[in-house]
């Protein structure tokens, strides 16, 4: 599962014939909070043990080349003419070379390796985890420091502005700054979040549907577009409401008739499920992994009816996870409408589960699911600061 180190930088000296600067940011995965962050809720992600690795060395002729060791693919370019995205895998790294143009940072020539081992389309963020392998190692390459945050919302800039995807803070903001071992409530609105223990009698374990989606594809916005009409009508109906965050499900029942159907219902999920976030805190306070797991099964029921952002497959794997003994708790992941489902499962039982998990998902869909089992792990920031400190 590890990115090897050695491998990335020999694919870049093979590549460009020069060795290169090395640096690396997580995948992540969300315990529960979904589709709260663009509105300022609160999450509560973790970063997990699949990374991009990204491989940097300065070249003459003032050109920035993505080279991408997964795909064999290249994509260069004139940095003073750097033009718009391009519906490519390199839109990615291009609008983080971007944001940092336009932040005034002198970013000269440039040949960067891309190396990772994140599931695509799987709801772990790996786009988040290139734009900040991507950022890490251009300001690395430049001689400058930027704080956590900036380096965060600057990687959102680059999906919401260049790549043309409406995603949230939570994928940026953890991938950065995330610590080994702990899981982070952030609260989207302030920035401001809390290390949280996970505890030790049990795992987390992802289960891939199999079933893609990219956040940059249609459905992700078709809701974010509801939940934007639902937030506005409450924003002007009710005082003292700025973001959804700000509503309770008063003022949203209050405000029925005059929204749609489906904003209603897309709010109302949006509002129990920053309720639930915050329980989670509790229940994670206080070890009790039986409550944890209840939250994470009515924030799936709610993500599947009331967002309607799962889909067949991954309630399957869900109903598959809550019959085996030891799992406290299964949902879907990330943004949804196909991808991961996130399990906490008592350690003595997680050889067992996946086994069942695997074989009885084969039966019903006919689809061999992928399961791991991750490791709460550091963000960008730590893995670098781990690599200067060698
Ligand atoms: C995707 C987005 F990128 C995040 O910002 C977040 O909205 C998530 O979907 C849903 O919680 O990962």
């Amino acid at each position: 599962m590890r990115v090897d180190d050695e491998q990335a930088l020999r694919a870049h000296r093979q590549r460009f014939d020069r060795n290169g600067q090395l640096f690396s940011a997580p995948a992540r995965v969300n315990l529960i909070g979904e589709h709260t962050d663009y509105t300022g809720g609160f999450v509560l992600p973790m970063a997990i043990d699949f990374r991009t690795a990204a491989v940097v060395s300065p070249r003459e002729d003032g050109r920035a080349v993505f080279y991408s060791a997964n795909f064999e693919e290249e994509a260069s370019f004139e940095i003073a003419s750097l033009g718009r995205a391009r519906g490519e895998w390199s839109d990615y790294p291009a609008g983080v070379l971007w944001c940092l143009l336009q932040e005034g940072i002198d970013v000269g020539g440039f040949s960067l390796t891309l190396m990772g081992n994140v599931p695509l389309g799987a709801g772990l963020s790996s786009s988040a985890s290139i734009e900040v392998a991507t950022a890490m190692a251009l300001l690395g390459h430049a001689g400058v420091t930027l704080p956590m945050e900036k380096i965060a919302t600057l990687c959102r800039r680059a999906e919401n502005e260049y790549v043309g995807a409406k995603s949230g803070i939570m994928d940026q903001f953890v991938v950065t700054g995330a610590v080994a071992h702990r899981a982070m409530l952030l609260d989207c609105r302030s920035l401001e979040f809390e290390l949280l223990p996970l505890p030790e009698q049990e795992r987390v374990v992802i289960c891939n549907s199999m079933v893609k989606h990219d956040v940059a594809a249609g459905e992700y916005g078709d809701r974010s577009d509801e939940v934007e009409a639902g937030q506005a009508v409450l924003r002007r109906e009710r005082k003292g409401i700025e973001l959804l965050r700000d509503a309770t499900l008063e003022d949203l029942e209050a405000c029925r008739g005059k929204m749609t159907p489906e904003s209603f219902a897309r709010c109302r999920h949006i509002i129990t499920e920053n309720a639930r976030v915050i329980a989670a805190r509790e229940a994670l306070l206080d070890g009790d992994m039986e409550r944890f797991g209840k939250l994470m099964v009515e924030a799936h029921a709610s993500m599947r009816d009331d967002f309607a952002a799962s889909c067949a497959e991954v309630d399957t794997l869900v109903e598959i996870a809550m019959r085996q003994s030891g799992c406290f708790g299964a949902r879907i992941t990330g943004g949804g409408f196909g991808g991961c489902t996130v399990n906490v499962v008592s350690v003595e039982k997680t050889e067992q589960f996946v086994e069942a998990v695997r074989r009885e998902y084969a039966a019903a869909t006919g689809i061999e699911a992928q399961c791991f089992v991750c490791e709460p792990s550091d963000g960008a920031i730590a893995l670098a600061a781990k690599v200067g400190a060698a």
